[in-house]
């Protein structure tokens, strides 16, 4: 879908199912581990460098953060999960908060977002059989990937494929929100008709 990415507000902050959007306005869900730069994608979509709050302290924003592009779509920023000091009680509250968002179906296309240059783990499995279940078009960004020389990240992306398992018509794009890399390929996606 085109969109005006100019044109964009916040809407809100949903601390618990009741406070979700369910307008039937299309949603692009974001989400990753804590850190991996969920709010730095957003903000390198819309050419804004602090639109959605990029965090100083990681685990801190287990919200969903919903933006409106447009008047035509939201994106939803969904809460990092796997800081390790976040309690078991917040570790649960974040599983119910997020089995209850993709229950409700209402994603119409996902982001995953993860560092380039960490292996995937149990949570980041969880989180992408959770999008692979919902029956969504998704991508994956692996981002970060300024951290790396070009060759040592395209290599990466071949590891990452094979330990995430990932069916062919996800796609895995070397990213950085920082430098802009992968950007024109997100775009075309999200200029495309699977949303
Ligand atoms: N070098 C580099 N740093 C990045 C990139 N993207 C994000 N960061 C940094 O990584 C840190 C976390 O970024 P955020 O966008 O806040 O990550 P998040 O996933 O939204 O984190 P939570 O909201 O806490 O779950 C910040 O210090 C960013 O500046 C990137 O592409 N390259
Ligand atoms: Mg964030």
């Amino acid at each position: 879908m085109k969109l005006n990415y100019h044109n964009v507000e916040f809407v809100k902050s949903a601390v618990a199912p009741e406070g979700f959007l369910k307008d039937g306005l299309p949603q692009v869900a974001f989400a990753g581990r804590s850190n991996a730069g969920k709010s730095s994608v957003i903000n390198c979509i819309l050419n804004r460098r602090s639109f959605a709050r990029v965090s100083a302290t990681p685990g801190k924003t287990a919200h969903v953060n919903y933006f409106r592009i447009d008047q035509k779509a939201y994106f939803a920023d969904l809460p990092g999960y796997g800081f390790a000091k976040v309690p078991d009680a917040e570790r649960r509250r974040w599983g119910r908060l997020m089995e209850a968002y993709f229950a409700g179906g209402f994603i119409t296309l996902g982001v995953v977002i993860i560092d380039i240059r960490r292996d995937p783990n149990r949570d980041d499995r969880t989180m992408l059989d959770w999008f692979l279940n919902s029956g969504r078009p998704f991508v994956v960004l692996a981002n970060k990937c300024d951290k790396l020389s070009p060759t040592a990240g395209e290599k990466r992306i071949g590891e990452l494929r094979e330990a995430l398992a990932l069916p062919e018509e996800v796609p895995l794009i070397r990213f950085s929100a920082e430098k802009g890399t992968g950007k024109d390929q997100l775009m075309a996606i999200l200029d495309g008709d699977s949303f």
